[in-house]
């Protein structure tokens, strides 16, 4: 049985922990709709899978960590696109180019919540309501995030939204994660698989170019399954979707095997490097490669490149993705 209670403290002010019965917590906070702890017992040992800060203020400041990203995750180009002819303009907030949604994406945001049990699971629902226009975004846009638990170990994020106008929708998760339970080690050592025989090809700007890469021969072929080594990465894999689960990661022990399947046409997989280091985390300084992020999404500047699908949310047809993290221990 999933239970779910509503919690305060000083370090993560409100928040919601939701455990099963195998004594798996996840924590979740409705600043930023994101995830904050997500703990399963090893070895009678607590290990947190999620690399994060100790309080919500620092969540807050380094915005990503485990949030949910919107209304369009990943670099829009030139801060501008078009729907149906209108042009639009978001805001520079990288180089030139819109990130995560600007200055105030979807994880700056407080949602609301509301607690719920559905079957064999039981979560948090967050919903956002994003008014017409703002930051460069038509449209009154109302966001639903549901995270939940069940006692099968899967821990599921399922979006849903619907607008009044044409606008452009592409979330995530921004989730990262060290399997050993600490970011003060690095991610080297885990072994990565990725059913994703392309890569979206990025420009220096980590914006994309419109082409896909076949990934056989370069540092992207995880598609056996391989240690993440000195592989650093800032890159969208274009899933196959022809195996389940869509991506596995196993810690170095090989005691934690964490699987993601996921409705979305790819994972933006960024691993953290220098610029994070020795950042003061939960458990400890954060290591050169201490992260690895895991970005469940729609192809970064599909709103410019139609052989990368439609992200554009229209009125006459909600969005809906969801994502599961099974993990075995
Ligand atoms: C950098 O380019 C990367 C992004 O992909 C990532 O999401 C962010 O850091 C945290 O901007």
């Amino acid at each position: 049985m999933v239970n779910v209670q509503k919690l305060e403290n000083e370090n993560y002010g409100t928040y919601y922990l939701i455990e099963n019965k195998n004594n798996v917590r996840l924590a979740v906070s409705p600043q930023g709709a994101r995830a904050l702890d997500w703990i399963i017992p090893v070895d009678g040992e607590d290990r947190d899978l999620l690399v994060g800060f100790k309080t919500i203020a620092e969540h807050k400041k380094a915005r990503y960590y485990a949030a949910t990203i919107g209304p369009v995750a990943g670099r829009i180009t030139g801060a501008s696109y078009n729907i149906d002819g209108t042009e639009y303009q978001t805001q520079d907030n990288d180089g030139g180019n819109t990130l995560h949604g600007g200055f105030e994406g979807y994880d700056t945001k407080d949602w609301a919540a509301e607690v719920f049990e559905e079957g064999d699971k039981a979560g948090v629902i967050f919903t956002l309501e994003h008014p017409d226009g703002e930051n460069g975004f038509p449209g009154n846009v109302v966001s639903k995030v549901k995270y939940s638990l069940d006692d099968d170990n899967n821990y599921q994020i399922e979006y849903t939204a619907t607008t009044d106008k044409p606008t452009l929708y592409n979330p995530t998760n921004h989730g990262y994660y060290n399997l050993t339970g600490s970011p003060v080690n690095s991610i080297n050592e885990h072994t990565l698989k990725v059913g994703a025989k392309q890569v979206a090809e990025t420009n220096p700007d980590v914006t994309t170019t419109g082409n896909k890469v076949d990934v056989a021969g370069t540092k992207f072929d995880f598609v056996e399954g391989r240690k993440i080594s000195d592989t650093y990465l800032d890159d969208p894999f274009i899933l196959d979707h022809e195996q389940t689960p869509d991506l596995v990661l196993t810690s170095p022990d090989e005691k934690v095997r964490l699987e993601i399947e996921t409705t979305a046409p790819a994972v933006v997989i960024y691993t953290t490097g220098a610029s994070e280091a020795g950042m003061q985390m939960k458990y400890g300084e954060m290591a050169d490669h201490g992260g690895i992020a895991i970005e469940p999404q729609g192809i970064p500047g599909t709103e410019k490149y139609s052989q990368f699908g439609d992200i554009i949310l229209r009125p006459e047809n909600p969005f809906h993705s969801k994502t599961t993290y099974h993990v075995e221990f």
